[in-house]
């Protein structure tokens, strides 16, 4: 039997680097990042499945390809693309199952364009739904009713990945942990990983992590920290395995300078933040723990004596927000020494209490799934006109990038893997350049009527 996997990729990404050079050295050779669910796939299919991997942009998929089953993962900015490809499949006879974040929080769309949806995480229903295609009675959805016990976490099959030479920066995901006990308003992450933290033990982890043939990985946790007394664990064990690693974690690990520092000595050189704001109203909102300059400043310092550097990740476009709360914003960010920032506008992700929210109050402008990636405005802001918001947004990335402002942090982290800092941010000023539009908005396929 025969199974293909596939990650398929944003469409807009796929135009956009028809005409953007600079897109297209980005999204093929910047960054190759393993794709860890279809990885774990593979790696819990019976021996007699034969399984290859496809991973757009960068490789091609061919649909004539003689299989018995099509695999197809996707968050709601790739799901078109996953579409897309699943009609193409059944076309041409094939079965295709869906999974992932947005096919589960979904299904119901999701089945118009595929044979089956796995809602939630597949290890515990994988081999039903094999066994199902081998009969000949494959299910509509497959779901299941525990989360999956991580001491059963079987190694993803990383060989199946297709050599490829990245020329910057190659890296292999790797999950200590699932599970979110915050229900932010905005996001989807406890829907598919429930509120309850769970780690893999370490017995079953280090031998991974030993194992992966790339000196560089990603910790794919929403936060490598969640449980401290873990962490140092597994960063004491990590110590003597040499490997250099980013991850998600949130600002308070600089509390703890033992962890901090043992986190550095463990090879971790960078760390993705959730900041979501840096202004008073977002400290409320967002309940960060540290709610003002001095300490953030302070923490940062902790991580950056441990040599770490931070990528800030701030949300724009919350109903507090003004022009006043972006310049603040703005001006504090620049303040402030962070490696490099990812500044996303709200996205109204389908099955969150925010987009509960937006639909009641009829303020949803697009439902195209292609929009949904950070970078575009898919909801009626509250104190601005559209155009005003994306005029202010604007101003916020270009001198967050301005090439004055990536120099000055580049020799700041001169220590600290200077040119991942440098190529993070020249890559976050291209594609901030290339994807910014008001295209979905004008589109006004879910207007609001009060704008236009
Ligand atoms: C690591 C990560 C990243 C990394 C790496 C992404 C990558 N391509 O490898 C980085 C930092 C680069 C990143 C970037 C972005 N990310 Co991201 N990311 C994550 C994160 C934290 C973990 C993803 C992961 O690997 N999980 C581990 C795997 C094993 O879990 P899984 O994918 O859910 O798979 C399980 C099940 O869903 C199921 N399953 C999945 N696929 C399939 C397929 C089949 C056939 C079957 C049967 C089952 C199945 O089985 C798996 C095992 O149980 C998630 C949050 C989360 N915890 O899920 C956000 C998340 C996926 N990202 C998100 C977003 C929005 C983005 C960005 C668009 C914006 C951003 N934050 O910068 C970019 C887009 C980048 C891109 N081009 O893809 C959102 C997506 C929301 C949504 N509804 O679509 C999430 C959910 C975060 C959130 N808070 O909402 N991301």
């Amino acid at each position: 039997m025969k199974l293909l996997l596939i990650q398929p990729t944003n469409q807009l990404a796929i135009l956009k680097s028809k005409f953007h050079f600079i897109e297209k050295i980005a999204h093929s050779n910047f960054l190759d990042l393993s794709p860890l669910a279809l990885c774990l796939l593979a790696g819990i299919t019976p021996p007699d499945w034969e399984v290859k991997i496809v991973q757009e942009p960068k490789d091609t998929i061919d649909f004539d390809e003689e299989v018995d089953l099509v695999g197809i993962t996707a968050a709601t900015h790739t799901v078109k693309r996953g579409y897309e490809i699943s009609d193409e499949f059944r076309k041409r006879g094939k079965m295709v199952v869906m999974g992932g974040i947005h096919p589960s929080v979904m299904y119901k769309e999701a089945l118009v364009h595929c044979d089956a949806v796995c809602i939630g995480e597949a290890e515990p229903v994988w081999k039903d739904i094999l066994e199902d295609v081998k009969q000949g009675k494959l299910k509509k959805t497959y779901r299941s009713k525990e989360h999956f016990d991580l001491s059963f976490y079987t190694s993803p099959r990383r060989d199946l990945i297709p050599k490829r030479k990245s020329v910057f920066f190659n890296v292999r995901n790797v999950e200590t942990s699932r599970g979110c006990p915050y229900n932010c308003d905005f996001c989807t992450v406890s829907i598919v990983h429930g509120r309850k933290i769970r780690n893999r033990p370490l017995k079953n982890l280090i031998p991974e992590i030993e194992s992966v043939e790339k000196k560089t990985l990603f910790f794919v946790d929403n936060n490598i920290v969640s449980n401290f007394q873990y962490a140092k664990k597994l960063f004491r064990e990590m110590i003597p395995l040499k490997k250099k690693w980013a991850g998600q974690a949130p600002i308070y690990i600089a509390k703890d300078r033992e962890l901090a520092k043992l986190a550095g000595e463990a090879g971790c050189f960078g760390l993705l933040i959730g900041i979501e704001s840096l202004v008073k109203e977002g400290f409320e909102k967002y309940n960060k723990s540290l709610k003002n300059l001095d300490e953030l400043k302070e923490a940062l310092k902790i991580l950056k004596d441990s040599g770490i550097s931070v990528e800030a990740h701030l949300v724009f476009g919350n109903d507090f927000e003004t022009k006043d709360t972006m310049r603040e914003s703005l001006e504090n960010l620049l303040e402030l020494d962070f490696a490099a920032a990812s500044l996303n506008i709200l996205v109204p992700y389908p099955g969150t209490k925010l987009t509960a929210c937006l639909e009641r109050q009829k303020r949803i402008l697009s439902r195209d799934w292609n929009y949904y990636d950070i970078n575009h405005l898919l909801f009626k802001p509250n104190n601005f006109t559209c155009e005003e918001f994306m005029e202010e947004m604007q101003i916020v990335r270009k001198k967050f990038h301005s090439f004055k402002a990536i120099y000055s942090r580049t020799l700041s982290f001169s220590r600290i893997r200077p040119l991942i800092a440098l190529g993070v941010n020249i890559s976050t000023r291209t594609h901030n350049k290339a994807r910014f539009t008001l295209d979905c908005v004008k589109e006004k396929n879910l207007k609001t009527g009060e704008i236009w």
